[in-house]
């Protein structure tokens, strides 16, 4: 059955792509489109690798590794043992099955298509029905800078250096020379509503929405945010430390109030009840639903939910 309204959500890294399965389940694919953030891409022996992309669409066509969320199922490593004896990069684990993906990006973007025409052309042969966007067809790059000095690309940070190393703050480059695939700004503009999922605010959020284009047209849509936060606990990533070695209290009222300017509706988890008078104290409303999504139906239990509360909005 039709839901009647048109959602864009936005999203990142594992637990976003989970949001994003469910939405997937319970709308039709001319109810939702999804813009995902590119500034954790990267360039790596000799490939153009967009892991956040790949990591929504991977779940989305059921082709996502169950245990990491990233990177594909019933995954084979035999080239990256072979890089490892040659003594090339092997911090940033490529499996087989993932490297037919990066090696066709590369491949195709060399020819000149765009990387949202790319991205159409795999989700049809993935079997995606929903709308994929990268946030940006040119690149943007996120880069943090560490407290001792250093300024580390996205993925050198989280996968080469754990992020272990304590962050001053956090930079997109090439943001202004940013190109929205025009299809992605139509289903913005044509939104009912707009979901960030519960990915990192900092780092899969932020780089999607501190672009002109997009983040001027959410300040004229109703915005609904989910916590990626769960007792003041990320499930996975650094997002919770971010808070911390930002100078913020890590917890779901934290992210409310990043978003705070552009928020309408936030949902947390009902183990942080506690902060929903604060939140709604900012005039945001607020909602506590079970956020935690371990398997499929979860996300489409929880995304049904979400949606039941948009509606009440209307
Ligand atoms: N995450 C890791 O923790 N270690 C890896 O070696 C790694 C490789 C990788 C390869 C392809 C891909 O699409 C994702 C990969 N990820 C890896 C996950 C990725 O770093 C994160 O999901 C995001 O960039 C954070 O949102």
């Amino acid at each position: 059955m039709k839901y009647g309204k048109k959602i864009v959500a936005l999203a990142g890294g594992v637990g976003g792509a989970k949001l994003a399965d469910g939405l997937a389940q319970c709308l039709e694919p001319d109810e939702l489109a999804i813009i995902v953030n590119t500034g954790d891409d990267l360039e790596h022996l000799g490939l153009s690798i967009s892991p956040d992309l790949d990591t929504v669409c991977y779940t989305l066509a059921g082709l996502a590794n169950p245990d990491s969320g990233w990177g594909r199922d019933q995954e084979s490593w035999r080239t990256l043992e072979e890089i490892k004896k040659l003594q090339g990069p092997d911090w940033f684990a490529i499996g087989d099955l993932d490297l037919a993906t990066h090696l066709e990006r590369t491949r195709r973007l060399r020819e000149g298509q765009t990387l949202s025409e790319i991205t159409a052309h795999f989700c049809r042969r993935w079997g995606i029905h929903v709308p994929i966007f990268p946030m940006s067809d040119t690149p943007v790059r996120t880069y943090v800078h560490c407290q001792d000095g250093r300024c580390l690309a996205f993925q050198e940070y989280f996968v080469k250096y754990h992020f272990e190393p304590q962050i001053r703050s956090i930079e997109f480059e090439n943001m202004k020379n940013a190109v929205v695939p025009e299809k992605a700004l139509t289903a913005l503009k044509n939104a009912d509503f707009v979901l960030f999922c519960p990915s990192n605010p900092f780092v899969s959020i932020d780089p999607i929405i501190q672009i002109e284009a997009i983040g001027s047209i959410i300040a004229q849509k109703k915005v609904i945010a989910v916590s990626p936060l769960i007792g003041g606990e990320a499930l996975k990533g650094p997002a919770a430390k971010m808070f911390h070695e930002l100078g913020m209290k890590p917890g779901s009222s934290a992210v409310a109030d990043h978003y705070r300017a552009i928020l309408d509706l936030f949902v947390l988890d009902h183990k942080d009840e506690a902060q929903i008078a604060l939140i709604e104290g900012w005039g945001i409303i607020c909602k506590a639903l079970d956020i935690f999504m371990p398997d499929r139906l979860a996300r489409k239990r929880l995304a049904g939910q979400i949606l039941k509360i948009l509606d009440e909005q209307t």
